[in-house]
């Protein structure tokens, strides 16, 4: 009877809780299926009853099953076999890091493990050499550096670029910002307000104006104050569409005819929640405009952001910067060593 009723219980605030995650629905994203991450699909854990008293207080390890460390762990258990490599191969696959980066990092940790190693240590060191020769980020050198960001709407592009401009402003630059995006209602506004926060100078044009123009007007405006920094807010709908990736393709052209000089930097931002479509999407806007880093947004959440292993596999794009909440403060350079840590936790 009470384990019915705690069923019943679990099952109601699974049900919630995956319809609270839904996302509110801005047009361009309805178009994007969203794979769940796993931290959705398991939500009963924080509604379990509270387990029976055990015999013996269990080692402060990550319960197998719960993270992909504690997975690996159990995989390797019974000795490396056969199995254990395909086991590790799908766990890793199932974390999002792609068929690629799951076969490279299955064959290296392949070569490395002698038992009585840790496997999930010897993963992680694998995982943080996958990102190993990348360079950090650093802010463009131009008069002025230009960066363009692109990616899917709600990935949090325009928060991303308030968070951005602040800490070029902490490094003393001085930040122009370009609302490109004028397909959105309120997006002019929002990164208004992103502008006045971080202490940077904001050109925008009225909604649906031409976003090429306000790009092209906007690198006029940097250089006639003298910014260091130019960065470009993009229009995220509906990322499938040609009509998109053509407006951002003449973004592209009317910022390098304006200021002269190639692009320095095409930053996309991935939400860490999306799951395998951030594969998808990376290509798409790879193809169309080019991308040289990934900002990975949400990474204040349960995500683990497996995805990014997969687009620095497969189109070879290193990630730069990672978003860890909504506050102006919340923008970090990325860290192979703690990205690690994290995904295989
Ligand atoms: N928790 C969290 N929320 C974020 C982060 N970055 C953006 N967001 C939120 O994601 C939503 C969409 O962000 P927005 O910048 O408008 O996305 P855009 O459509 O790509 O421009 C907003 O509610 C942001 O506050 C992040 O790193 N962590
Ligand atoms: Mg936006």
């Amino acid at each position: 009877m009470v384990l019915a009723f705690a069923a019943a219980a679990a099952i109601g605030w699974f049900v919630i809780f995956r319809a609270r995650r839904k996302p509110p629905g801005p047009a361009g994203r309805s178009e994007v299926p969203r794979e769940e991450p796993e931290a959705w699909e398991t939500p009963t854990v924080r509604t379990a009853p509270p387990p029976v008293a055990r015999p013996a207080p269990r080692p402060a390890a990550v319960p197998a099953g719960e993270g992909l460390g504690g997975r690996i762990r159990s995989l390797f258990r019974a000795g490396p076999t056969e199995e254990t490599w395909e086991g590790l191969e799908e766990a890793l696959i199932r974390a999002d890091v792609g068929a690629k980066a799951a076969a490279a990092l299955v064959s290296r940790v392949r070569e490395r493990y002698r038992p009585p190693m840790d496997p999930a240590e010897i993963v992680s060191s694998e995982v943080v050499g996958m990102f190993g020769a990348d360079a950090p980020w650093t802010p463009p050198v131009g008069q002025p550096g230009v960066v363009m960001v692109v990616g899917v709407n709600g990935t949090g592009k325009t928060t991303t670029i308030g968070k951005l401009a602040n800490l070029l402003r902490h490094e003393g630059k001085k930040v122009s910002l370009a609302a490109s995006d004028t397909f959105r209602a309120g997006a002019g506004e929002q990164l208004d307000t992103w502008s006045n926060r971080a202490g940077a100078h904001l050109v925008a044009g009225q909604r649906g104006a031409d976003p090429g123009a306000v790009a092209f007007d906007a690198v006029q405006a940097a250089r006639a104050r003298g910014s260091d920094v130019l960065v470009v807010d993009t229009a995220g709908r509906l990322h499938t569409r040609q009509p998109l990736m053509d407006e951002l393709r003449k973004i592209r052209r009317v910022l390098e005819k304006a200021s002269g000089r190639p692009v320095d930097e095409v930053l996309l931002v991935l939400d860490a929640t999306t799951g395998q479509n951030g594969i998808v999407q990376a290509r798409a806007f790879a193809e169309a405009v080019g991308v040289t880093g990934v900002v990975l947004t949400k990474m204040d959440g349960t995500a683990r952001g497996g995805i990014v292993l997969a687009v620095r596999e497969e189109l070879g794009v290193p990630v730069k910067l990672v978003g860890t909440g909504e506050g102006i403060g919340d923008l970090e350079l990325f860290d192979p060593q703690s990205f690690a840590a994290r995904l295989v936790r």
